[in-house]
């Protein structure tokens, strides 16, 4: 006697076709994209997903989270400052504090427990999706992104010649960690200038990237590692606090500019 309802093969592949391709044209056109699944980038979209923002994320990795996942030197383990464990309280994550005011985390345990807030919240996925240009109009302002299933950036032009798709947004949030890729795109037609991630300062860094997390360009927000590469700040190892409230103060940033109010 089997135990699960019966299924044709023909009807699965229809089932993920169908689903697949009506959120992606439903996601044609979003308020927010947010290009990057790491921790700044995932906080940002579960905060406007919450405020009622149709809300996209669009990760080039198969898998979310990004440096999350791994925290510091292979050792599972990622440490928070005060006053971010209050984000792990509300996301129901276990810590000890190491030192005073410094906390430690399992690292898979935070991670996962983000990106499953991040669903819940509402936001929608495109992952092994990378952005690789914008869509500026000619009122100068960032209206989207330009994106390719990633494995063609890997492969020979030759066999893998083929054409992105834009995806418009109201509001884009550049949370692409160390590498910057949206805001290099800008960089590339002198239109920002990038003065490139400065050397490690725990104390100085966190304060200096949640300050300077906000708009960079018309359409264009900017979360996380992003901002320290921008605006050459200090960075902060595996120390994660930052990235959490950096996207926190993102999204802050987006609903002034599409609700004209604070989270
Ligand atoms: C689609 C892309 C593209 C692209 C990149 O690196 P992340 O974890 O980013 P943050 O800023 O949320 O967190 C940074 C943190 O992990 C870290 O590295 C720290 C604290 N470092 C301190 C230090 O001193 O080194 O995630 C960015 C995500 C990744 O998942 C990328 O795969 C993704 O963005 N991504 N997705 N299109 N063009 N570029």
């Amino acid at each position: 006697m089997p135990i699960f309802h019966p299924a044709k093969e023909k009807d699965v592949t229809k089932a993920i076709a169908r689903s697949f391709l009506r959120q992606l044209e439903d996601y044609a056109e979003s308020d927010v994209i947010i290009v990057g699944a790491g921790p700044s980038g995932l906080m940002a979209g579960k905060a406007l997903a919450e405020a009622g923002l149709k809300t996209l994320i669009v990760e080039r990795n198969n898998y979310l989270g990004g440096g999350f996942w791994i925290g510091g030197y292979l050792m599972n383990k990622v440490t928070i400052r005060a006053p971010a464990q209050q984000v792990l309280d509300e996301l129901g994550v276990p810590y000890q504090e190491a030192e005073e005011g410094l906390f430690v985390a399992d690292a898979p345990y935070a991670c996962s427990k983000l990106i499953a807030a991040t669903c819940d919240a509402g936001v929608k996925f495109l992952n092994m999706t990378m952005v690789e240009d914008i869509v500026l109009r000619d009122d100068n302002r960032l209206a989207g992104v330009v994106v390719n299933w990633t494995p063609i950036a890997y492969l020979p032009r030759e066999i893998a010649s083929l054409d992105p798709v834009p995806l418009e947004a109201k509001i884009t949030i550049d949370a692409t960690g160390h590498d910057a890729c949206v805001v290099r795109r800008l960089e590339q037609r002198g239109l920002v200038k990038i003065a490139g991630e400065g050397p490690m300062w725990i104390e100085k860094s966190e304060d200096a990237v949640v300050e300077h997390s906000g708009e960079i360009y018309p359409g264009l927000i900017i979360a996380g590692m992003a901002v320290s590469a921008v605006y050459g700040l200090p960075r902060m190892g595996p120390t994660f606090g930052a990235m959490l409230l950096s996207g926190e103060k993102a999204a802050e940033a987006v609903l002034k500019m599409i609700k004209g109010t604070a989270a």
